[in-house]
């Protein structure tokens, strides 16, 4: 089934890639170009070799499609995926009196009595978030990510653009059209971003009454970032589908640095020597029609049944 796109791609790299050092000093085997092509007919394609936690990929899809850019939506759903970005914010503030947070990413993982003091401190951070709102306004707020490129892109004339809701519309009524593109990559933002965007741009195409969506994503982490940005993208299509009355058809996702971090190889070993299952199915509540108005519990999955989780440490 499709599973075995992606265990291609992890057989690929160990195979053909080359050692690179990195950013953030990890060090990683990685391709450049690469491509897969889901078709989301085959089942809904979020990886069974180990278990991914499909309801963070729904809710943060919802905060980008919502526009949203603020954290708290996603605490308030128990989703901390972005929690270090906005953290970041705060520690290097003048509001912030704990103890120094310097490179506390990197210092959490190697120190535990740091990673103590750290963990509080981000304690204190989420229950800021959650109950006081002028915080959330001045320390959640991430600014410049998905939501904002999505539905409120800044022109230079000081308007805004709603890519998302202008590529539904575009779709529904020249669905023909060679155009239908959402783009993240903003060059003017890129210098002042902490992280430039991954999934940089995506375009959709009809054909047979069947909407299929291929997005580049300039760097993908394979073993962490990958299954969540595959899922993310299908759910994306189905529910663009369903709202423009029309079937679905391919995901095919295009990866410009396709990387393996030097730390994730016991575990990528241990996943492929699993085998896959039958992948499972996604059940939209399709009594709503507009995908603004999708709340996370009009969202599910069927049949779901993977492996264990394969824990590994995130490079920051
Ligand atoms: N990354 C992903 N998918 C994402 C995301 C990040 O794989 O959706 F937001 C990984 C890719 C890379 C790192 O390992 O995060 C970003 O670092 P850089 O900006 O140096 O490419």
């Amino acid at each position: 089934n499709s599973e075995s796109l992606y265990m291609n791609l992890l057989k690929h790299i160990l195979d053909h890639g080359t050692r690179k050092e990195d950013r953030t000093g990890t060090g990683t085997i990685s391709v450049f170009g690469y491509q897969m092509r889901f078709d989301l007919n085959d089942g809904f394609p979020l990886i069974t070799t180990k278990r991914v936690p499909f309801r963070l990929i729904v809710s943060e899809l919802l905060w980008f499609i919502k526009g949203d850019t603020n954290i708290r939506y996603l605490l308030q759903h128990n989703n901390n995926i972005w929690n270090e970005w906005a953290f970041l914010k705060w520690v290097e503030s003048d509001e912030y009196a704990g103890p120094d947070m310097k490179d506390f990413g990197l210092r959490s993982q190697q120190d535990p009595e740091f990673n103590k003091q750290y963990e509080e401190q981000m304690a204190i951070f989420k229950r800021n978030i959650l109950e006081d709102e002028r915080f959330a306004e001045r320390f959640g707020d991430l600014g410049n990510v998905y939501g904002s490129q999505w539905r409120h892109w800044k022109t230079s004339q000081g308007e805004t653009i709603d890519q998302l809701q202008d590529v539904i519309a575009s779709i529904k009524k020249n669905p023909d059209s060679r155009r239908l593109i959402v783009t993240a990559w903003s060059p003017e933002d890129v210098p002042t971003s902490a992280l430039p965007p991954c999934h940089s741009l995506f375009q959709f195409y009809v054909a047979n009454n069947k909407l299929s969506c291929q997005l580049y994503q300039r760097s993908g982490d394979v073993f962490l970032g990958i299954p969540f940005n595959i899922a993310s993208y299908a759910l994306l299509t189905h529910m663009i589908a369903h709202e423009c009355g029309l079937g679905v058809g391919d995901f095919i996702h295009t990866i410009g640095d396709a990387h393996i971090y030097n730390n994730h190889l016991d575990q990528i070993n241990t996943q492929l020597s699993r085998e896959p299952r039958d992948l499972p199915s996604l059940k939209l509540n399709t009594s709503k029609t507009s995908i603004f108005d999708f709340e996370v519990d009009d969202v599910r999955l069927e049949g779901y049944d993977p492996h264990p989780t394969i824990k590994a440490p995130v490079a920051v």
